[in-house]
């Protein structure tokens, strides 16, 4: 990478966050920037966040339908991290200005009650750690100029993280077959998109064993408590001011939020 400044890279993804403003995308000065590249802006960026006294209450699995990856020629998904800040309460509201352009998918969460550690780490070996899994509504608001951008610079911009909403209903995850879980996307009662659990990489187990494996590269593991963010079992459908939008997940039950001005 051109002598890129990972601080100040992450500094100006951060500014954009928080001046809620669209900027163009990293890559266009830096072509040849890295997916490892990527990861040292999110971990600045994160950094960051933690100064500013937010804190993680998980990581998050991004681009883990097999459309994602096709569109993004990607054979892995990515990773970021929510944090607190990030938290709208079931049946909540977050506000269409203190976004940029954001969209809405439907996600299954998972609760751990152990740590878990990779690499070769299993999905059979995440369910067994899982105190319990939960329907989640993931906001995401790309900080690049129309949503466009490559894999380097998702990563870098924390996997467009922006807000989630949580359900109230637990579910110890050995009482259904998460990917025979089917899952309605909502706006103002009109279904907009629909799944399976297994879009998210055949099984959403599989995505927190990827991403156990993924953070072991560096040296981390996941931890009990953590409240992980599988990937979107539907599509990311936008925004507007007045929308009322909720997911139904079969045998998880629903999870809702309603946008305002
Ligand atoms: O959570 C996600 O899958 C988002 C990953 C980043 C891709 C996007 O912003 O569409
Ligand atoms: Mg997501």
């Amino acid at each position: 990478m051109n002598a890129v400044n990972y601080k100040s890279t992450a500094e100006f993804l951060h500014r954009a966050e928080i001046e809620k403003r669209e900027v163009i995308r990293i890559t266009a000065d830096y072509p040849e920037m890295t997916v490892e590249d990527a990861y040292k802006v999110q971990e600045e960026l994160v950094g960051i966040k933690l100064k500013q006294g937010h804190r993680i209450i998980g990581p998050k699995m991004g681009l883990t339908s097999q459309a994602k990856m096709k569109q993004m020629n990607v054979e892995e998904p990515i990773y970021g991290y929510i944090f607190d800040y990030m938290v709208i309460p079931e049946g909540g509201s977050i506000s269409i200005q203190e976004l940029i352009h954001p969209k809405v998918e439907a996600e299954i969460a998972f609760v751990l009650g152990k740590d878990i550690e990779g690499p070769g780490i299993t999905g059979a070996q995440v369910l067994a750690a899982t105190e319990y899994v939960v329907p989640a509504l993931e906001i995401i608001d790309s900080r690049y100029e129309n949503f466009k951008f490559t894999l380097p610079d998702v990563i870098a911009d924390n996997a467009s993280s922006s807000r989630v909403v949580i359900g109230n209903r637990l579910t110890n995850p050995a009482q259904l077959e998460l990917d025979l879980v089917g899952v309605t996307l909502s706006i103002n009662g009109e279904i907009k998109d629909l799944g399976a659990g297994a879009a998210v990489v055949g099984h959403p187990a599989n995505s927190v064993a990827m991403l156990a494996n993924m953070l072991a590269r560096k040296g981390e593991k996941l931890r009990a408590g953590d409240v992980i963010l599988t990937g979107g079992v539907t599509g990311a459908v936008m925004l507007s001011a007045g929308d009322t939008v909720s997911a139904k997940l079969d045998g998880l039950g629903e999870v809702s939020f309603k946008v305002t001005e």
